[in-house]
């Protein structure tokens, strides 16, 4: 049951920007004559808003094209339920039916707390939809589709969130991962940059960059944020290798997930915008950061990197427990190479990501694709048998951009999503 067609609906715009024209009509009339947006079964706000809600917006921005634009609005429309919560902010593992638009979370997925990363990426998206649901040749349309007028309360859900965590109190001026979505308050005190609060942190510096820097309020928390960050969770190995711990109540866990990689390119990103000895800081700390991860996957037989890695023990930057060895296809470590590539145009980074292309050729690839594998410590590894959609998404466009001319998406023009699905700063619309 749910939604179907992840990987089409996430591949289109790569498919787009690499100019696979056959492979997009085909995925395009996909869209157009099978994407049934009222199935019975149940789908992730956050994944469906990622995935689908960025894809199909990214496609629409890139090509022009009606059709990505109303699907978008359409599926935007059936996220709200989500929101109805006593502070207006989703559940953890927030669900909905597309089919009845009902929405719900099973529990088990934080204990019915709301989660950082999760309500936290929700910005970007809800932006473009509610702009795009007020554009006047749209709102033409909505009279005779009443409920997608709807689509404009997006912006107010969303500047609720903002509102709800400014008046909380921050531990050491951090976040922690889950909040209570009926007080408003901190459940418990786990914060990281990886898996939990990742894209919450990239979502206030993208929104400030999206808002043409207008948005000084995203800007100020990105800046805060970070400044609590470096104080208390940045740390230098014996080694020499710059990692981010995670923090459980004032404790640190001196490791960092494949998912935390991604803060190399994200402080990159803050830095070329900053100021003064900030912005030179800030870069070698992305640069520092990036270089860790790459250890990880060069210190790996595979030339990838585990799903997790840690600095314990007289072990750097490898995994030490058998259950985070694996690697999923996940984008994080070339989405920084890319962005330091096009910050720097220090030729390690087209380096490094040459490596990563010949490792997933070599380890990766199957007759019907690519397939995350469960080892990367043995070169005979075990394939999970999954393509993972973010892998074309993702992975495969920041490797491409990584090795195109700066103006294909420029950073200038554009932001990505969290799922790399580009949307245009001040909506300037190229195509359309
Ligand atoms: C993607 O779906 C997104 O990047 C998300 O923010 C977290 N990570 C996965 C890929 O690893």
């Amino acid at each position: 049951g749910g939604l179907r067609g992840a990987t089409v609906i996430d591949a289109l715009d790569t498919l787009y920007i690499m100019e696979l024209e056959e492979e997009f009509q085909e995925a395009k009339q996909w869209v157009e004559k099978s994407f049934d947006l009222n199935v019975n079964g149940e789908a992730s706000l956050f994944e469906v808003n990622i995935r689908y809600i960025g894809g199909l917006l990214a496609t629409y921005y890139l090509t022009g094209e009606e059709v990505f634009k109303s699907k978008a609005l359409e599926l935007g429309e059936k996220l709200l339920p989500a929101f109805n919560t006593p502070t207006g902010i989703p559940r953890g593992g927030s669900l909905f039916s597309p089919c009845s638009g009902m929405s719900w979370s099973w529990g088990w997925a934080s204990a019915g707390s709301s989660i950082l990363a999760e309500f936290g990426t929700l910005h970007l998206e809800f932006l473009h939809l509610s702009q795009l649901s007020g554009n006047p040749v749209f709102a033409e349309k909505a009279k005779h589709n009443p409920s997608l007028v709807c689509v404009v309360c997006a912006l107010s859900q969303v500047m609720n969130i903002r509102r709800v965590l400014s008046r909380v109190e921050k531990p050491q001026g951090l976040y922690p991962n889950f909040l209570s979505p009926v007080t408003g308050s901190w459940v418990q005190h786990h914060v990281s940059i990886g898996g939990l609060g990742d894209s919450f942190y990239e979502y206030l510096i993208k929104s400030w960059l999206m808002s043409d820097k207008r948005d000084s309020e995203a800007k100020k928390m990105y800046d805060d944020a970070l400044e609590a960050i470096e104080k208390h969770l940045v740390k230098k190995s014996a080694g020499g290798l710059t990692y981010i711990a995670e923090w459980r109540g004032g404790i640190l866990d001196h490791k960092m997930g494949h998912l935390a990689c991604f803060s190399g390119g994200m402080i990159a990103l803050g830095a070329e915008h900053g100021t003064g000895d900030r912005r030179q800081r800030h870069m070698e700390l992305a640069a520092e950061i990036t270089s860790t991860c790459h250890e990880s996957y060069t210190r790996s037989d595979t030339r990838l990197g585990p799903e997790a890695f840690r600095f314990e023990a007289g072990s750097e930057a490898m995994a030490t427990r058998l259950s985070e060895r694996y690697y999923i296809l996940r984008p994080e470590v070339v989405e920084s190479y890319m962005y330091l590539w096009r910050l720097t145009h220090e030729p390690k980074y087209r380096l490094w990501g040459w490596e990563v292309v010949q490792a997933l050729e070599k380890y990766c690839r199957v007759e019907a694709g690519f397939s995350g594998i469960r080892d990367v410590y043995t070169t005979t590894p075990s394939h999970d048998n999954m393509q993972q959609s973010f892998f074309l998404a993702e992975t495969l466009k920041y490797l491409y951009l990584l090795f195109c001319e700066d103006d294909v998406l420029s950073l200038e023009d554009w932001v990505f999503n969290t799922e790399a699905h580009p949307l245009p700063i001040n909506h300037t619309d190229f195509k359309a």
